[in-house]
């Protein structure tokens, strides 16, 4: 019994700490985190033109934990939004729209 929470204590803990440690989303090119990956900073969570290369291209995402990612189909955050707060193995509507992208994490 205790041996199973202080497992559970530990686990909860790498968790906290790969939300710092990594980018607050990673985006791919094809479905079920397939394909290139897209490279993003962990520092740079608004990101108004994905660029050419990866414009209209994102198939998947995979989302840190407490983070959220708003991603927009035009450039400069206009267009339609989508919140995505969870991995997401096909973005469905969303396959190959993405433009730009704000992503927002808890301190
Ligand atoms: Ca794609």
């Amino acid at each position: 019994m205790i041996k199973s929470m202080i497992v559970g204590l530990f686990a909860l803990g790498a968790v906290c700490v790969a939300s710092h440690a990594d980018a607050c989303a990673m985006f791919f090119e094809n479905g079920n985190y397939g394909g290139r990956i897209v490279p993003i900073s962990a520092e740079r969570f608004r990101v108004p033109w994905i660029g050419n290369e990866w414009n209209d291209t994102i198939s998947s995402i995979r989302v840190a934990p407490l983070c959220t990612v708003t991603v927009y189909e035009d450039v400069n955050f206009t267009g339609e939004s989508l919140m995505v707060s969870a991995d997401t193995p096909w973005l469905g509507d969303w396959n190959d729209r993405i433009s730009s992208y704000i992503c927002t994490c808890w301190p």
